[in-house]
């Protein structure tokens, strides 16, 4: 079966997306997500002008072969440009291949491992009686696992909380919008909040925090002790991950659960954390970290060293990559969680998918391939719009990491 065309498609339903169509001379299709938040153009270049021409005339079943070509071929490597759009290859032809058996792709990659696959919501509030309010909705929605954030007083905005409950969406203006940040006030604020839903809920849910690399390893390390009491099933990038090595400190100071990599590329950025085991979870996405060959591979080292996946699933993931996250999660011995960010009316209006949630887990279906196709008419009516991820200052106006 050989690859006949490719093609990208940008739109934004509410939120840009950018997904790859290759079409082959059998007549089946394959769809991949290569949305990179904020950076969407130039992961439409890099396929257009450097990855389609290359495709063309090739083995659609060859999926190991050509990810190696677009890896190890482009000299480049990793990168989260060049990864997504490796991946968005990578996925869409696991699509073709599980069309061409007539099965649902999690058959291919070993089948089923479990019967469902657990989900996390976010419940955000601009207080803790409004993300009280929020954790008590997830609940009665079924989740088992629930992620809280809320205002801390003193800072004007902050990360994962917006009027906006449902589908909290942060790429939210043209020219990033700036907030501001202070450790202090965050650090005292957040175990109130915690201790607030303990006493409320008890301990019967799973339940999240994501600090999104706000701290430096000596604090995460003091927030990660004072939430012991709590037992959160993880504390989400505490520290900007670049640097390995610094989560020792974190590690010899708590055992809150560590999840982390949701901007990871590739194995190579992980590969300290999981051998050394200084996390609990790893979060590389579909898109993110090389589609689900590369994904299995992460998975694999992971499963070694007792680390368990926990696949990023914020509203940037599109459809597509949902699908295909759902079939990987299903299907792996060391799945943790998935984050399940709901998507708005107009996007899964765009982004037809055979997964549905009930009672706490997500199913991918048993639609052949991955089971989530687009609508391209419909795709058409929402043109790109520029949208930038916000920037952080401290209160001096030290530039931080949002
Ligand atoms: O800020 O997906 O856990 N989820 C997150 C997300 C990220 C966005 C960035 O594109 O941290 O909300
Ligand atoms: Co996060």
């Amino acid at each position: 079966m050989k690859i006949t065309a490719a093609r990208v498609i940008v739109t934004c339903p509410g939120r840009n997306f950018v997904t790859l169509k290759i079409e082959t001379d059998e007549g089946l299709i394959g769809l991949g997500d290569a949305t990179v938040n904020g950076r969407e153009l130039a992961v439409v270049s890099y396929l257009q002008d450097h990855v389609i021409p290359t495709l063309i005339g090739r083995d659609a079943h060859a999926i190991e072969d050509t990810w190696q070509y677009l890896y190890r071929g482009a000299y480049w490597r990793r990168g989260p440009i060049t990864m997504a759009a490796t991946s968005a290859v990578d996925v869409a032809l696991w699509d073709i291949k599980a069309k061409a058996a007539n099965m649902p792709l999690y058959q291919l990659l070993g089948g089923r491992c479990r019967t469902g696959v657990m989900c996390y919501g976010h419940a955000n509030g601009a207080d803790i009686a409004e993300t009280l309010d929020e954790v008590a909705r997830f609940i009665d929605m079924g989740y088992l696992a629930i992620r809280a954030q809320c205002g801390v007083p003193g800072i004007a905005s902050i990360y994962g909380v917006t009027k906006d409950k449902l589908f909290y969406e942060p790429a939210d203006a043209a020219i990033p919008t700036e907030s501001t940040w202070s450790t202090p006030k965050y650090l005292d604020h957040v175990p109130k909040l915690f201790d607030a839903i303990r006493a409320k809920f008890g301990f019967e849910k799973h339940i999240l925090h994501d600090v999104h690399h706000r701290l430096t390893p000596i604090e995460a390390a003091r927030l990660g002790k004072s939430l012991e009491p709590y037992r959160l099933f993880w504390l989400e990038d505490p520290t900007p991950a670049e640097n390995q090595e610094a989560l020792r400190w974190i590690r010899q100071h708590t055992v809150t659960p560590i999840a982390i990599g949701e901007v990871f590329n590739t194995i190579h950025d992980c590969r300290t954390l999981i051998q050394e085991g200084l996390i609990d979870y790893i979060r590389t996405a579909v898109v993110h970290a090389g589609g689900i060959t590369h994904l299995r591979r992460i998975a694999s080292l992971a499963d070694l060293h007792h680390v368990r996946t926990g696949c990023h699933g914020a509203t940037d993931m599109s459809p597509v990559c949902m699908g295909a996250a759902l079939h990987f999660d299903l299907s792996v011995p060391n799945f943790g969680i998935q984050e399940y960010m709901r998507h708005t009316t107009q996007t899964d209006e765009v982004f037809p998918h055979a997964y549905t949630y009930a009672d706490g887990y997500l199913q991918p279906g048993e639609a052949p391939g991955h089971g989530v196709t687009i609508d391209e008419e419909l795709a058409a009516r929402y043109p790109y719009r520029p949208s930038a991820l916000p920037v952080n200052r401290l209160e001096d106006g030290t530039l931080w990491n949002w």
